[in-house]
């Protein structure tokens, strides 16, 4: 029998990843060899929202730790921003294939937790793990920004590779290899392997960079020449900033990252979420972050949500 094309289009970062992994596991064992996957990245960049809604998903589709699309026949998110319109939101009930919990810290974790219940279905030891690694990386739930940025586990390792991009093919690789076997066995992959030493490289560089171009203003550290790796490099140099706010070039556009020091204690704190939301962006309490594609553009609204993080008002 010929196998039916499953599309599944996940966030590129870890938690997308080991959600399609998760999710993938589940299918091959409720329904064997009926299907074959296709994976597509979905990536938050300008203008993702219009291409999103416009986008018309195949049947069956699946998306994980994404906008919501009334097209999917299976959908799981934790964004707290995860419906692009109110009535969507209002509308919304978690079903057996649907589901949104905003209190999950990974939206692997809340697959592996609604597929368990609704489906009386059991994922293996090593898949409930990865769930477990993905709160953690998800949620910057590391001990340290030593930890994040140079870490000794295989999970951490691997999310610190995805930020320097990947294609589909790669994705292929990576989600089968999760979804058969132990992490361990994901970083035996050539592929794995050598796009670690450029993500050790990378770090370093970003580190040096927080080391010289980062400054404090008020509550908050403010980096306007970042990179990925910098949202954590940034809390190296000064521990004891309460926020961070990061302007990277990603290439084709500019990317305004703010964040709260995961590693000081929560206090009168503002929804990071909201802040990002009033620039097109969104997030989670504690991360967010919009996207625009000029510098000065970028420049503009990092100031002024350095501002709003600063301000003594804790209601926005
Ligand atoms: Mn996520």
């Amino acid at each position: 029998m010929k196998k039916q094309i499953f599309h599944l289009y996940f966030n590129d970062d870890f938690d997308g990843v080991s959600s399609a992994a998760l999710f993938s596991y589940f299918v091959n064992k409720k329904w064997p060899g009926k299907y074959k996957f296709k994976y597509n990245l979905a990536v938050f960049k300008p203008g993702y929202q219009k291409e999103w809604i416009g986008k018309k998903l195949p049947e069956p589709s699946a998306v994980f730790d994404f906008r919501y699309h009334p097209d999917a026949g299976w959908w799981f998110d934790h964004h707290e921003s995860s419906f692009i319109y109110e009535s969507q939101k209002k509308n919304f009930k978690n079903t057996a294939q649907k589901a949104w919990d905003k209190n999950r810290k990974s939206c692997c974790s809340l697959i592996l937790n609604h597929l368990s219940g609704y489906f009386n279905f059991e994922f293996p030891g090593y898949l409930k793990e990865l769930a477990k690694e993905a709160d953690i990386i998800d949620s910057a739930g590391y001990k340290s920004a030593k930890e994040a940025l140079e870490p000794k586990e295989s999970a951490i390792k691997l999310s610190n590779i995805l930020p320097l991009g990947f294609s589909t093919k790669d994705a292929k690789a990576w989600i089968e290899s999760l979804a058969s076997g132990p992490m361990s066995e994901v970083m035996k992959l050539d592929l794995t392997k050598k796009r670690m030493l450029k993500a050790e490289r990378i770090i370093s560089k970003a580190i040096e960079e927080a080391k010289n171009f980062s400054k404090v203003i008020g509550d908050t550290v403010f980096l306007p020449g970042g990179r990925i790796f910098s949202r954590f490099a940034v809390y190296l140099v000064y521990p004891k900033a309460y926020y961070a706010v990061i302007v990277s070039d990603v290439g084709e556009y500019y990317h305004i990252g703010a964040g709260k020091n995961p590693w000081l204690e929560v206090r009168d704190q503002k929804d990071i979420s909201e802040v990002m939301k009033k620039f097109g962006g969104g997030g989670h309490v504690n991360v967010g972050a919009t996207e625009v594609k000029t510098k000065k553009e970028a420049l503009q609204i990092a100031e002024k949500v350095v501002e709003i993080l600063n301000s003594k008002a804790v209601k926005l």
